[in-house]
C-alpha cells in the first residue's frame, strides 16, 4: 500500500490520525500542493480530481476520499473500532460524520476557499460568499456546542471518525478565520480534549 499525502491538508490529516489511532503505518508519498504537484497530468492519472489523500493498493487499485480510505482500513483492521461497534452505533457514526462534513466542515472550507491566498487562481473567489460561509460556520458551531452538552464525544461514548473529521475541520478554521469562539464552552471542552490526544499531531 502507498498513501499519497499532503502534510498541511485537512483530508490527508484525517487518514494520518486514523492510522495513528489504530497504531498502523503505511508508506507515504508527499504531494506538494503549493508546487501544484496535485494538478500535474501524472497525479491526475492517480486521482482525476487532483486531490489527496489517495490510497494505492498492492494490486494497483486507487482509492480516494479520506473517509472511504479510513472505512477500508477499518475493515482490514477492525480492532479499536472508529466507525462504531453495533449496527446502531455504526449508523450514528455515519449520521454524525455526514452532519459534521456538511454543517461544519463545508462552511469552514468554503470560507477559506473564497478568502485564502492558496486558492487564488485555483478557484473563482467571491468575498461575499466567504462572508456568508463564515456566518454559516459560526451558526453551525453554536449548534454543535448545544449538541455536545453532556457528551464527551460527537457520535458515541468513545472517539470515532466523526471526531476526527470535526477536529481536522476546526484546525483549518483556526488557521483561516473561523476559530471556535471562546464562549462556546462545550465545543471548546471537546476540542481541547481531542487535540490533546497523542495522535492529534499525526
Ligand atoms: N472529499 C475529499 C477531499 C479531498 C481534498 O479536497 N483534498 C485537498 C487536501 S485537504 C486537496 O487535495 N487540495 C489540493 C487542491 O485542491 O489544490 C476527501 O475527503 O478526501
Amino acid at each position: 500500500m502507498l498513501l499519497y499525502d499532503m502534510t498541511v491538508g485537512m483530508n490527508p490529516r484525517r487518514v494520518r490520525i486514523f492510522l495513528a489511532e489504530k497504531g498502523l503505518t503505511i508508506p507515504t508519498r508527499q504531494v506538494d500542493g503549493l508546487k501544484r504537484e496535485n494538478l500535474t497530468p501524472e497525479f491526475r492519472a492517480i486521482n482525476s480530481l487532483g486531490k489527496v489523500p489517495v490510497l494505492e493498493l498492492d494490486d494497483g487499485t486507487l482509492l480516494t476520499e479520506s473517509v472511504a480510505i479510513c472505512r477500508y482500513l477499518e475493515a482490514l483492521h477492525p480492532e479499536k473500532p472508529l466507525f462504531g461497534r453495533t449496527n446502531l452505533e455504526k449508523a450514528k457514526v455515519d449520521m454524525w460524520t455526514r452532519r459534521i462534513e456538511f454543517e461544519i466542515v463545508a462552511p469552514i472550507v468554503s470560507h477559506f476557499q473564497h478568502t485564502g491566498e492558496y486558492w487564488i487562481g485555483r478557484l473563482q473567489q467571491e468575498p461575499v460568499c466567504g462572508e456568508l460561509a463564515r456566518n454559516r460556520a459560526f451558526d453551525a458551531f453554536a449548534w454543535l456546542d448545544r449538541e455536545l452538552a453532556g457528551r464527551e464525544f460527537i457520535a458515541a461514548d468513545h472517539y470515532t471518525i466523526a471526531d476526527i473529521v470535526a477536529q481536522c475541520g476546526f484546525l483549518v478554521g483556526k488557521a483561516t478565520g473561523t476559530r471556535i469562539p471562546p464562549e462556546l464552552k462545550e465545543l471548546n471542552r471537546w476540542y481541547t480534549a481531542v487535540v490533546a490526544r497523542p495522535t492529534a499531531r499525526a
